[in-house]
C-alpha cells in the first residue's frame, strides 16, 4: 500500500512537470493567472450528511475562505440546497463572511449569480447581508423565512455585474444580520465574464 501510493505521486509529479513545461513556452503570457473563480457550490469539503459543521475566520471552505465571524457549511440532508447536496448559512453562531479571490481581465464585465434563501430554523425572519467585489458593497440583499422549511428553501435566484479594475478580483458574502445563529444561506454561485455589449440581458 506505501508503496502504491508511493508510486502515484511520482507518476503525477511527472505529469504536473510535463504540463508546467508546456506552460513556460510563450514567454510573452501575461503574469496573472492567480487561479479561476471556483467551487461555488460548496460542495467540497464535504461535510457529513445530515450535519453542519462550524468554520471560523481563516478557515477554507474548497476555494473561499472565511473572512469575518464564522459560518456554517451545511451537509447533505439538513436542508435543501440549490445545487448540489451542500449550502453554506452565513451566520454560524453569529454573523460571517466568506470571500473567493480569482483572475479577472481589467475593463471586462462579470455577471455574477447566486441562490439566496435563509436559515429556517431561528429567527430573524428578514436574513440580511451584502456582495462586496473587492470590499466595495455592490449589492444588500435580504430573504424573508416566513413558511419557509429545511424542505421547501424557497431559494432565488440573483445576480450582480461588476466591471473589473485589477488582474484580481475578490467576490465576499457577507451576513448583516446581527446577534443570530441563523443567517442568509447562499449557494451555486457562479461568474461568467460577459461577452462585449450588449450582454447580460
Ligand atoms: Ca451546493
Ligand atoms: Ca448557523
Amino acid at each position: 500500500m506505501p508503496m502504491r501510493n508511493y508510486l502515484a505521486v511520482a507518476t503525477a509529479a511527472v505529469l504536473i512537470g510535463g504540463a508546467g513545461t508546456l506552460l513556460v513556452a510563450p514567454a510573452s503570457a501575461s503574469p496573472s493567472a492567480i487561479s479561476h473563480f471556483d467551487g461555488g457550490s460548496f460542495e467540497t469539503p464535504t461535510v457529513a450528511a445530515n450535519t453542519f459543521q462550524g468554520l471560523a475566520t481563516g478557515q477554507s471552505v474548497g476555494a473561499w475562505r472565511v473572512t469575518s465571524g464564522n459560518v456554517d457549511l451545511i451537509g447533505a440532508g439538513y436542508w435543501q440546497a440549490a445545487e448540489g447536496d451542500q449550502s453554506v448559512d452565513l451566520n454560524g453562531t453569529n454573523a460571517g463572511a466568506v470571500s473567493q479571490t480569482f483572475t479577472t481581465v481589467p475593463g471586462t464585465t462579470y455577471m455574477v449569480t447566486y441562490s439566496l434563501a435563509g436559515n429556517p430554523e431561528g429567527s430573524p425572519n428578514l436574513k440580511t447581508g451584502k456582495v462586496l467585489v473587492s470590499g466595495q458593497n455592490f449589492q444588500d440583499f435580504s430573504f424573508d423565512t416566513t413558511g419557509k422549511t429545511t424542505t421547501n428553501m424557497g431559494y432565488v435566484r440573483r445576480q450582480v455585474t461588476f466591471v473589473a479594475t485589477s488582474t484580481s478580483t475578490t467576490l465576499t458574502f457577507t451576513s448583516t444580520t446581527p446577534n443570530s445563529a441563523w443567517g442568509p444561506v447562499i449557494d451555486d454561485v457562479t461568474v461568467k465574464a460577459c461577452p462585449p455589449p450588449p450582454c447580460c440581458g
